[in-house]
C-alpha cells in the first residue's frame, strides 16, 4: 500500500452544527493526517463544477443549493490507502445504511445533508484537490 492523498469536504450541515472538531477527531483517530484545511464559502459555479458528474441527476439542483447554503471546510487527508480508508470512515452515502461508528452514521442528517464528501478514486482525488488547493498550501 502506498501513502495517498484524498480530498474531503465537511459540508454545510456539519459546520452549521459546530461539528468540525468532532469529525476531525474521527478522521485523525482513523490514522489519516489533515495536511491542508480551510473554511470557505464556495460559489455556485464551484459547486456545479465540483459535482458536474451528477448534473443530469434529479437531485443536482438541491445538491448545489445545499453546498452553497453555508460555509464548508475543505481538506486534504494523507495516509496509507487514504482514498479507500476515508470512504470507509465516512460510511455509506445514505446515513441509514452507514455502518456503526462511521461519520455519516454518527452525524449525517439525510442522504443529501450527509456531512462529508470524500474522493472516490485517485484521479478524482487529484482533480478535486487541485480545484481547491495549490501545492504550497499542502504541508505533509
Ligand atoms: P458519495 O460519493 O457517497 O458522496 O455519493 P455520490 O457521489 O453518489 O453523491 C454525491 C452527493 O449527492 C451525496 F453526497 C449527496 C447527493 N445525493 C443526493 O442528494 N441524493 C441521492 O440520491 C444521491 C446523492
Amino acid at each position: 500500500m502506498a501513502v495517498e492523498r484524498t480530498f474531503s469536504i465537511l459540508k454545510p450541515d456539519a459546520t452549521a452544527r459546530n461539528l468540525t472538531g468532532a469529525i476531525n477527531a474521527i478522521i485523525e483517530q482513523a490514522g489519516l493526517r489533515i495536511v491542508a484545511q480551510k473554511r470557505v464559502q464556495i460559489t455556485r459555479k464551484q459547486a456545479e463544477q465540483f459535482y458536474s458528474v451528477h448534473r443530469e441527476r434529479p437531485f443536482f439542483r438541491e445538491l448545489v443549493d445545499f453546498m452553497v447554503s453555508g460555509p464548508v471546510v475543505v481538506q486534504v487527508l494523507e495516509g496509507e490507502n487514504a482514498i479507500a480508508k476515508y470512504r470507509e470512515v465516512m460510511g455509506a452515502t445514505d446515513p441509514a445504511k452507514a455502518a456503526p461508528g462511521t461519520i455519516r452514521k454518527v452525524h449525517a442528517k439525510s442522504i443529501g445533508e450527509n456531512s462529508v464528501h470524500g474522493s472516490d478514486a485517485a484521479e478524482t482525488a487529484a482533480r478535486e484537490i487541485a480545484q481547491f488547493f495549490s501545492e504550497n498550501e499542502i504541508v505533509g
